[in-house]
C-alpha cells in the first residue's frame, strides 16, 4: 500500500529556456547522473524579462535556476556540482587531484573567456542578427574569432590529446563546453577554428553522439 511517506519525491526543476546555454549544461549533467527533471519555463529575453517574483530565485534575473527538495541554487558551476555529488549515478569530476584541478579550471575558462566570444560575439553576430534581418558587426565578429581561438587553442593544449577535455572520461568540463561549442559551429568561421584544432573537433564527435546532447537537441549544427 502506498502511503503518503511513498509519495514520489519531486523532480528537481530548472528554471529557465531549452536553448540557454547555461540552463543545457545543467540539464546534460543531470541527463548523464540518470536524473529525471521539470524545465520550467523562464525567459530572460521576453520583452518583458523575467517575472518580478522570479528574483526570490536568481537576484540577478539569469537562467538556470534550480530546486531540488526546497534546497535553491543558482550559478551553473555550483548547480552542476551539486547534481554531481547529491545523487547517484557516474561521477563526474575526476578523483585525482589534479586532473579535478583541470576540470574546475577549464569550467572557469569557458565562463571566463568562452561563452561571450563562442556566443554572442560569433554566433549571434553571424548566424541569429542576420536571421534577425540585422547586419552582423564584422568588428565585434573579428574581436571574437580572435578571442575564440586563443580559447580553443588553451583548451587543446589541456586536453592534450585526451578523448575528454580532463583525461580518458567524460566530466563536468565537458558538459560546460559542449553548448558552447554546438552554438560556435553554426557560424562557418566558428566550425573552421574548431576544425583548426583536431583534438577539439574529434572531441565535439564524442560528444555530439551522446544521447545527452542528442535528448538536448545539440547533436546536430
Ligand atoms: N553566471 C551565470 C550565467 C548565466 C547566464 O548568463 N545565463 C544567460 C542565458 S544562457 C542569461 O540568463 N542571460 C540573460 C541576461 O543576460 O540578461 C551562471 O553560471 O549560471
Amino acid at each position: 500500500m502506498t502511503g503518503p511517506d511513498d509519495a514520489p519525491a519531486e523532480l528537481p526543476r530548472v528554471f529557465g529556456t531549452a536553448d540557454s546555454v547555461y540552463v543545457r549544461i545543467v540539464r546534460l549533467t543531470l541527463i548523464e547522473k540518470g536524473v529525471d527533471h521539470e524545465l520550467v519555463p523562464v525567459d530572460p529575453f521576453a520583452p518583458e524579462g523575467v517575472p518580478p517574483s522570479y528574483r526570490a530565485r536568481h537576484p540577478f534575473g539569469r537562467i538556470p535556476a534550480f530546486e531540488h527538495d526546497g534546497f535553491r541554487l543558482f550559478e551553473t558551476g555550483a548547480i552542476t556540482r551539486y547534481v554531481n555529488e547529491a545523487f547517484e549515478g557516474p561521477g563526474l569530476l575526476p578523483s585525482e587531484v589534479r586532473a579535478r584541478a583541470r576540470a574546475n579550471q577549464i569550467i572557469s575558462l569557458a565562463d571566463a573567456y568562452a561563452y561571450r566570444p563562442l556566443v554572442w560575439g560569433i554566433y549571434v553576430e553571424r548566424v541569429e542578427k542576420p536571421a534577425q534581418g540585422e547586419p552582423t558587426d564584422e568588428a565585434r565578429l573579428a574581436a571574437a574569432l580572435a578571442e575564440a581561438d586563443v580559447c580553443l587553442a588553451s583548451l587543446a593544449a589541456l586536453m592534450n590529446g585526451a578523448p575528454f577535455l580532463t583525461g580518458p572520461r567524460l566530466s563536468l568540463a565537458d558538459l560546460h563546453l559542449a553548448p558552447m561549442v554546438f552554438y560556435v559551429r553554426q557560424a562557418p568561421e566558428g566550425a573552421a577554428l574548431l576544425a583548426g584544432h583536431p583534438g577539439l573537433a574529434q572531441w565535439w564527435a564524442r560528444m555530439s553522439a551522446r544521447p545527452s546532447l542528442q535528448q538536448l537537441g545539440l547533436s546536430a549544427g
